[in-house]
């Protein structure tokens, strides 16, 4: 039930949820247009995604010269990134620049975890509670929550009776961890365990790897970002920005317009082995039919399980590691000495496919009845994406009906952006919009300009409440559905899918294409917010 009856507190015009990238741009802008605004984070610092994911070797695996904010002109002449791909704390770096620059960090508020936000119908308010016991009441709220912020912890049998040290790569300790003459077990081989697996490998005395499914990795070939290069981007920013959103990814793979099987097998592998040592995901730029094609993927697939193969020197643990899935399916790795690092003498691989790990013992991980004692043990077991840090939130719209019964056969949206039964609720790169296949830094700029936009307009004309209509909810579910249906991302256990979360509703949740989804949000801002219900 809502409970309005307390002693309100801080009565804003806007609320947001979570300091990351997201939060700190929309604050920006809703800064522009004199609104009172508060901004409520877990964290102790800004950062989002990149204040917990502190793990060893963590670093973005989109070029930083297009992951970076673009709304400042100023902002990007001025900073210098250092190398190709940035690390974790260059990227926290930026971002607290960015909150310093402007000035944000008067309506930032830290440590404060949001436990509920309810819609209180009577008074067209949203009031959320913080678990400092503190109250929130806002005309609108938004969850900047994250799409990766949730961390998925499997519960393995026995896992509370470990004694060694435990730790989640997206949840890792600011001061870092020494693991110098340890036993060190990970569990998982997404893009977190292959970042930081060749540096924990470096530090400890053995490293065991259990791995489910292999993952497909692209050498990142992270070297200094030379001058001539960063001057030559910055002359032309606001064109080589441009471009980019028009990109599907809204990111330059430098797609080409071919079709794999169009090409010799001469031709492709010659493509291929340049894309390979170019570095990056721009592999999957190689071909324009590489995400639609099963044959096609075939050829992309097979030619990384060869460079695996010639990297890896024993044939038993090459083998393991081969992904027989398609590539690109799941989130395709990028990484620094990943396969390489399978050839140290202090690194052994687990498959856990066939035998899942039977139970987490006091000592250690126990898998087909052997035993693995370990002095610390990391779960790199990824994320509950999308919907895991909304889930957390006791998030209840008209009528007290809570979110979690609304979405609890999957996420429905109208545009990733708003929800039906919850008036003046907006969500930051939320389920059904392209987010997370895509570049995250344009999107999140999109969707706090198109945000603050209609805030200021609904403001102005003196509307109530904006809420998607059920029409256009379901219509745009649909197309999300039908569009990822073009592809072939719905055929694998991917966190697009939800499939790495037990007992989740098997949804794809992004929407698959940037310039289209960016044309339709700003058809729908021309017309009126059309297929938003506007209530005077
Ligand atoms: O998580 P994941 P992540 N028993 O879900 C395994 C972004 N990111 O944190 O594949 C055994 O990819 C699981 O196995 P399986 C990026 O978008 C970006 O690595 O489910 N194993 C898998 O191997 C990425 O995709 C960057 O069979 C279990 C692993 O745990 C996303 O974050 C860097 C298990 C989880 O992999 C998530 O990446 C890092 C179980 N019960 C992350 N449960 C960059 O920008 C799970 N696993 C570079």
């Amino acid at each position: 039930m809502n409970n309005f009856d307390h002693q309100p507190g801080a009565e804003l015009d806007v609320v947001v949820v979570g300091a990351g990238f997201a939060g700190l741009y929309l604050l920006y802008r809703l800064r522009e247009l004199g609104l009172s605004v508060r901004v409520l984070e877990a964290g102790s610092g800004p950062g989002g995604t990149w204040y917990w994911n502190r793990y060893p070797g963590a670093r973005c695996d989109v070029l930083s010269m297009e992951y970076s904010y673009q709304f400042s002109p100023e902002l990007q002449a001025d900073w210098v990134w250092r190398e190709r791909y940035a690390t974790q704390p260059e990227i926290l770096h930026y971002i607290n620049h960015v909150a310093d620059r402007f000035d944000l960090r008067g309506d930032l508020q830290f440590n404060t975890r949001v436990d509920s936000a309810h819609f209180d119908e009577a008074a067209g308010r949203w009031q959320l509670t913080t678990d400092t016991g503190e109250v929130f009441r806002a005309r609108f709220c938004v969850m900047a929550t994250g799409c990766l912020s949730s961390t998925n912890l499997p519960d393995f049998p026995g896992r509370q009776r470990f004694t060694g040290a435990t730790y989640h790569t997206g949840r890792w300790p600011p001061a870092g961890v020494d693991f110098t003459g340890q036993r060190v077990g990970i569990i998982g081989t997404g893009s977190s365990a292959i970042q930081s697996i060749p540096h924990i490998a470096e530090q400890a005395a053995h490293l065991t790897v259990f791995q489910r499914t292999p993952s497909y990795s692209i050498p990142a070939r992270n070297a200094p970002l030379g001058d001539a290069e960063v001057a030559h981007i910055k002359a032309d920013y606001a064109n080589f920005r441009a471009r980019n959103r028009q990109m599907s990814f809204g990111v330059d793979f430098r797609l080409r317009e071919e079709a794999a099987l169009s090409v010799s097998a001469a031709e492709r592998e010659r493509e291929y082995h340049a894309r390979w040592a170019a570095g990056g995901l721009a592999f999957l730029g190689a071909f324009s039919d590489l995400l639609v094609d099963q044959a096609a993927n075939d050829t992309a697939a097979e030619f990384i399980r060869q460079q695996i193969k010639a990297v890896v020197s024993d044939p038993l643990t090459a083998e393991k590691l081969t992904p027989t899935q398609i590539v690109g399916c799941k989130r395709l790795c990028v990484d620094s000495g990943y396969y390489e690092t399978f050839n140290r003498s202090n690194v052994t691989l687990v498959d856990v496919s066939d035998s899942p790990i039977e139970a987490i013992t006091a000592q250690g991980v126990r898998v087909a009845g052997q035993d693995y004692p370990f002095d610390s043990l990391i779960f790199a077991t990824g994320f509950d994406a999308m919907t895991g840090a909304l889930a957390k939130i006791d998030i209840r719209g008209r009528a007290g009906r809570p979110l979690s019964e609304k979405w609890a056969a999957g996420p429905r949206t109208y545009l990733g952006l708003g929800t039906v039964g919850f008036p003046n609720l907006f969500l930051m790169t939320g389920p059904g919009s392209p987010s997370v296949l895509t570049n995250m830094l344009p999107s999140i700029e999109q969707h706090a300009d198109w945000i603050s936009s209609c805030i200021a307009y609904v403001s102005s004309a003196q509307i109530k409440t904006i809420e998607a209509t059920l029409e256009a909810e379901d219509a745009w579910v649909e197309h999300v559905n039908v569009v990822a249906h073009t592809t072939l991302y719905p055929s694998c256990n991917s966190w697009y899918l939800g499939a790495n979360v037990p007992g989740k509703p098997r949804v794809f949740m992004p929407y698959i294409g940037f310039p289209p989804y960016v044309a339709k949000c700003d058809q729908v801002a021309a017309n009126g917010y059309e297929g938003f219900e506007l209530a005077h």
